[in-house]
């Protein structure tokens, strides 16, 4: 069997939220070791180098949402992408800030859309980025990817969404950080939806595993969005908006873990790390060590949990 093809699409998207650095995202990565793991676990590993937006109109200063132009010429760009790159294998799109993925899952959906798969989303954040352009009061476009991925109305200027994610197929834990918009939006979504609360009275094992047996009885394709501030800020600080409470190394781990037991994940987003904001590279080789994790490297391998 020919080694399956992991490929590295760096994504320097700094447009979603005014504090700047996750532009080096992508190379630090790089510079963390992320190719060399991927190889190490078999896999072939191609890297696409870092892309640009669309050409676009400049964004002026001092409107409500912040850098609009970039961002959507960022998803036209990233849609394109990521509708390519799945036909060739796992795309893992490095950030770059959360902004990146209106367009990434945007175009994983539509090439699941080509294959008859029902797309899922896996989403590992703080926050729930359920806000649109109308209910932002950050103007920060990265508050906003799920919106637009499940197809809610405010987004007209961005690329039209083809085959929106249906809510009962998202899945979001480690939320801390919900705005009041959100959480009303929420709250009527059949959204699956996870707190910090629930991990520590459930655990994350119990959590995630029930998500994804329900991708594996559907034959889904999933996506998986990794925002750093997933994890507690003392073990990642490299991230401009840090939210206390959050999973540990070991929780993380875990959930990387068993979504590679599943094999169930087809594409990947590592989000928001800002190498400007690390301590001697330390987030940015976590972040590489659960990449690692998700795509096979264990301590020692466990017989195949089989799904209800
Ligand atoms: C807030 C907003 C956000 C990530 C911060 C925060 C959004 N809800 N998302 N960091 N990844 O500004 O909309
Ligand atoms: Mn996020
Ligand atoms: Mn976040
Ligand atoms: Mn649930």
């Amino acid at each position: 069997m020919p080694a399956k093809t992991c490929i590295l699409i760096g994504c320097p998207v700094d447009s979603g939220k005014r504090i700047a650095g996750c532009l080096m995202g992508p190379d630090a990565y790089r510079t963390a070791g992320l190719p060399q793991a991927l190889a190490e676990l078999g896999f072939k590993v191609e890297d696409m180098g870092n892309l640009s937006p669309a050409s676009h109109t400049p964004d002026t200063d001092g409107t409500r949402l912040y850098r609009p132009n970039q961002t959507i010429a960022w998803t036209h760009r990233l849609i394109r992408t990521a509708e390519q790159a799945m036909s060739r294998g796992l795309p893992i799109f490095m950030g770059g800030d959360h902004a990146l993925s209106l367009g990434t899952v945007a175009g994983v959906a539509n090439h699941a859309a080509t294959k008859g798969r029902p797309q899922f989303v896996l989403w590992l954040d703080a926050h729930s980025d359920f806000h649109t352009p109308d209910t932002t009061t950050s103007g920060n476009l990265h508050g906003t990817p799920l919106a637009y991925v499940t197809g809610q109305p405010g987004f007209g200027a961005f690329p039209a969404i083809t085959n929106p994610i249906p809510l009962e197929n998202l899945c979001i834990i480690g939320l801390r950080s919900v705005d009041p918009a959100e959480r009303t939006a929420l709250e009527s979504a059949p959204i699956h939806r996870h707190d910090m609360r629930d991990i520590d009275e459930h655990g994350i094992a119990r959590l995630l595993s029930a998500f994804l047996d329900r991708v594996a009885d559907a034959d889904g394709a999933l996506h998986v969005s990794l925002d750093v501030d997933f994890l507690d800020p003392s073990v990642a600080p490299a991230v401009g908006t840090t939210v206390p409470g959050g999973a540990t190394v070991r929780e993380a781990h875990l959930a990387m873990e068993l979504i590679c037991d599943s094999g169930l994940m087809t594409s990947l987003d590592l989000v928001e790390l800002n190498p400007f904001l690390d301590e001697r590279g330390r987030t940015a080789q976590v972040m590489v060590d659960l990449a690692a994790s998700a795509l096979g490297r264990r301590v020692f391998d466990r017989p195949t949990r089989a799904h209800s």
